[in-house]
């Protein structure tokens, strides 16, 4: 087989730079290793920033975002009894970000795959990058048993933080970057209405909790766990009662409790892996990189990734510049550099790590003060948390 560019996972990140470089009649040939029903399953992010949803957009492919799609102008930090608000949309000039589960936006761009005319080879397995320095690479993978080879001028990596994308760049010309956090988040979705109309993130003595949702009816709650901690020690009700608590005596007694139908636990990391591109190889999301979910930057780095990728996958098929493909990483890890800091600083004003003591808990007394007093401290946070500019 042969293609112009080789893309390697079908989540949102591949899928997406997918559509983006078939609008533009290039030709590419997705690799999945699950299927989709494994992929629609994976439960992810829930806010998305307004380069997630301008890319959507312009595809064509935001009817179903903008019919369910909760706009929210604003978000809380709560802290104990006290709860600051995050006017974003006062402080960004009209900004707001947009709740929509990662799974809803995976099926759209899933269900218009026929339609746009996008391959995805799904169940792809043994999925190896050859020959990525030069600029004939090719990838060879199997399917139903039988070996198989894609040509491409190009791969992009977009096969998440397990792939073997980034495995293909040698690691003389890459440096990896990270940092683990002492627990993970145990999430829970239930058929619930929410407790707030906006989301919450608590810092509460008890750990860390967050109530956000996916729609008026559907909750989605996190609180943060030690990581050896097992799911079957978290029967729904302990869950239910420890963010009653976490939540603060507000939003705490407007809880509406129901079964949970997905329960998980997830680990928290800081991690990038530079440079983005080496060779005919671009990497894009969670390939190159990972945040702590504080702050809902995941999905929203992939997309701009996805964005940057798409614009020099462009220009060098369609307007004979290499350029933007020589530029890539560096314009990726700029944007990069600046979700990962804030998310980690989110990640740390709002949680309560084993090792921190008195002084570390003053000081995040002293910034959520601050937060809570100074218009500037609330812009700089809004204005991250919308999105910094493409
Ligand atoms: P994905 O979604 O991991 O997709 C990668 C795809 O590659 C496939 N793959 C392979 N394919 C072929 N061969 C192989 N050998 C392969 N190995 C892997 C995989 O099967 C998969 O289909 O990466 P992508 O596309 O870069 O997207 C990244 C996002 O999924 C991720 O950043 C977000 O989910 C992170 N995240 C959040 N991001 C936000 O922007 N806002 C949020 O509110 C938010 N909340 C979250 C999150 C992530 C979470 N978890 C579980 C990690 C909440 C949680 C709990
Ligand atoms: C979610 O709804 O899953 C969600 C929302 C905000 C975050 C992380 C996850 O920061």
């Amino acid at each position: 087989m042969k293609t112009q560019v080789c893309i390697i996972g079908a989540g949102p990140a591949g899928l997406l730079l997918g559509h983006l470089l078939r609008a533009e009649g290039i030709h590419c040939v997705l690799l999945e290793r699950r299927t989709p029903e494994y992929v629609l399953g994976r439960i992810r992010a829930g806010v998305l920033e307004q380069i997630t949803v301008s890319l959507m957009a312009r595809l064509g492919l935001d009817a179903r975002l903008k019919a369910e799609g909760l706009p929210h102008d604003g978000f809380n930090l709560a802290d104990g009894e006290r709860l600051i608000r995050i006017d974003i949309a006062e402080l960004t000039g009209g900004k707001h970000v947009v709740v929509y589960g990662q799974t809803e936006l995976t099926r759209d761009l899933m269900d218009a795959r026929e339609e746009r005319g996008l391959e995805v080879i799904y169940e792809a397995e043994n999925v190896a990058l050859h020959d990525v320095e030069g600029d004939a690479p090719f990838v060879t993978f199997t399917k139903d048993g039988a070996e198989q080879r894609v040509d491409a001028r190009f791969i992009a990596g977009c096969d998440g933080f397990h792939g073997p994308s980034r495995k293909a760049i040698p690691a003389s010309v890459g440096m990896e970057y990270e940092r683990e956090y002492p627990f993970g988040w145990l999430g829970i979705l239930a058929d619930v209405p929410p407790c707030n109309h906006e989301l919450i993130y608590a810092n509460h003595r008890r750990g860390f909790a967050l109530a956000s949702m996916r729609s008026e009816t559907r909750s989605r709650y996190y609180i943060d766990v030690p990581l050896t901690e097992k799911l079957e020690d978290w029967p729904d009700e302990r869950i239910w009662d420890e963010l009653a608590i976490r939540l603060g005596p507000e939003a705490g007694s407007h809880i509406t409790r129901g079964p949970s139908f997905e329960k998980s636990i997830a680990p928290l990391r800081s991690y990038v892996f530079a440079p983005m591109r080496h060779g005919s190889l671009l990497l894009c999301g969670d390939a190159a990189h990972i945040v702590p979910p504080t702050g809902a930057k995941g999905l929203n780095l992939a997309a701009s990734d996805v964005h940057y990728a798409s614009e020099a996958l462009v220009g060098f098929f369609r307007a004979q510049d290499a350029g933007g493909i020589a530029a890539y990483s560096d314009k990726a890890l700029a944007r990069v550099w600046k979700s990962e800091r804030f998310s980690w600083s989110l990640t740390k004003l709002m949680h309560r790590f084993p090792e921190d003591g008195p002084f570390e808990r003053a000081m995040q007394v002293a910034e959520l003060d601050y937060i809570a007093s100074s218009r500037a401290a609330q812009t700089s946070i809004a204005e991250n948390y919308v999105g910094l500019p493409v």
